[in-house]
């Protein structure tokens, strides 16, 4: 399939193409380098340095024989995202038209999203426009083309009832109706996740779109089968307060023996996935397409953990290693519950096929050795939080 991959430099996106490539599919990627500008802004930069979006497709392409096609540009910009659909920002000469698009072309931080102003007001921009402006392109280019979008857990915060994928059957003073289900997020960022599920919605009750909304939890993991065995190809991997997810921060943290930052009591509850299986979700989404007119919802994890959980796995793993880890809680800076009922339904994607990789004491030595041989990179000024809820 042609599938135009947006955020392809991402953390999540260079994988995710890489692997599409790998299969076979005629792979094109988007990115104007928000993050790692944001990371030179923010003094965080990722563990291991990452070649540019052009270097690494090189690469990839002078290894495999295969072609992943890259621009660099906003997709806020609908001028330049409109020549994304036709391939004219490619230099491809005859008709490139995407068949699948893989969303991921977002602010995807909530602590960036609290920061201050200027930032509050670059993800409610970026990440409405940009995704108005793909609906707009797909329909005007290719109304069948099927529109994979990453979603997040967090849109639902943490209600005191079952999660389910996606809508709500209620039952109200005798009459029945299915809704989406409510969102209760918990930071701007998520928020934002919240409103471009409602425009997706919107545009596939409207003019017929196919959309999937993968409601991912929090991804931990770096290498895939494609980089294990060159470095250069390794994702985006950040363990900073602003851009780190917290399994990702911890390893980190555990390798150069700074106290595990739980954030207040810890009882915090998410659905966490391995970054292989989340490319595997991106492919069963691939080739098993929503209906036209139909707005899809998984819920895009494969186990769940309370941060404390966590922590202590991690503990342990390390131990094993020889490495003495302490746990620590420090003040929360952010406004969450610490302690929930936490009931997520997630079994679509395994209908589909989904085999997942669940969290192993042997793969979190894995991991845990990974980040030990790249040690010597590690800054300890990036692991204490910075930005609070207000
Ligand atoms: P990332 O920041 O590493 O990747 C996003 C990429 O999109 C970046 O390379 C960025 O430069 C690019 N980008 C952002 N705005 C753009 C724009 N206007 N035009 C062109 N490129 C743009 O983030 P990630 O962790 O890979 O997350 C990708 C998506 O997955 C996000 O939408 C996020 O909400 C979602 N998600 C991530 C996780 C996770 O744990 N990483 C969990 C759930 C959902
Ligand atoms: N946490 C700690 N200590 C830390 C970092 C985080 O206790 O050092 C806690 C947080 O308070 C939170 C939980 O761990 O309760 C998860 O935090 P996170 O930073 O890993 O995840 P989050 O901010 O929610 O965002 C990440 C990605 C985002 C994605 C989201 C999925 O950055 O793109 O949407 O995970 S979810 O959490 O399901 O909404």
């Amino acid at each position: 399939m042609r599938v135009l991959i947006l955020g392809g430099d991402g953390y999540l996106g260079w994988p995710t193409a890489i692997y599409l490539s790998r299969k076979g599919h005629d792979v094109a990627v988007v990115d104007n380098y928000f993050r790692r500008l944001a990371c030179h802004q923010l003094d965080a930069e990722p563990l291991i340095p990452v070649p540019n979006l052009n270097q690494r497709a090189r690469l990839w392409n002078e290894k495999t024989g295969l072609t992943i096609q890259v621009a660099i540009g906003d997709i806020c910009d609908y001028v330049f995202l409109c020549k994304c659909f036709t391939g004219e920002a490619f230099g491809i000469k005859e008709e490139w038209i995407p068949e699948a698009i893989v969303h991921y072309a977002e602010q995807p931080s909530a602590p960036y999203s609290m920061m201050d102003h200027e930032k509050a007001i670059f993800t409610i921009q970026n990440n409405l426009l940009g995704t108005a402006n793909i609906i707009h392109a797909v329909n005007k280019f290719n109304p069948d083309c099927h529109i994979i979008k990453l979603g997040t857990m967090g849109v639902y915060g943490t209600p005191n009832i079952d999660i389910e994928e996606g809508y709500l059957d209620v039952e109200y003073k005798g009459r029945k109706h299915t809704f989406l289900y409510p969102k209760t997020p918990g930071s701007l960022y998520h928020l934002t996740k919240a409103q471009d599920g409602d425009l997706l919605y919107f545009y596939a009750r409207m003019w017929n779109i196919r959309v999937s909304d993968l409601n991912q939890g929090p991804v931990y993991g770096l290498v895939t089968d494609e980089s294990k065995h060159d470095e250069k190809l390794i994702t985006i991997f950040n363990y900073d307060d602003i851009f780190g997810t917290v399994l990702n921060r911890f390893l980190v943290q555990a390798v150069i023996g700074h106290p595990l930052t739980v954030y207040g009591k810890g009882g915090q509850t998410r659905g966490y996935i391995d970054i292989r299986d989340t490319i595997a979700c991106i492919e069963l989404a691939l080739l098993n397409p929503a209906q036209a007119g139909e707005y899809r919802v998984f819920n895009q994890i494969t186990e769940t953990f309370s941060v404390k959980e966590l922590a202590n796995k991690i503990v342990e793993a390390a131990r094993d290693l020889g490495l003495t880890v302490k746990i620590k809680a420090i003040k929360n800076p952010r406004k969450e519950a610490e302690k929930h009922y936490y009931n997520p339904k997630y079994s679509g994607l395994k209908d589909l096929g989904l085999t997942p990789h669940l969290l192993t004491q042997d793969k979190l030595k894995t991991m845990l050795e990974f980040v030990s041989r790249h040690q010597s990179l590690i800054h300890k000024r990036y692991i204490m939080p910075r930005v609070t809820w207000g």
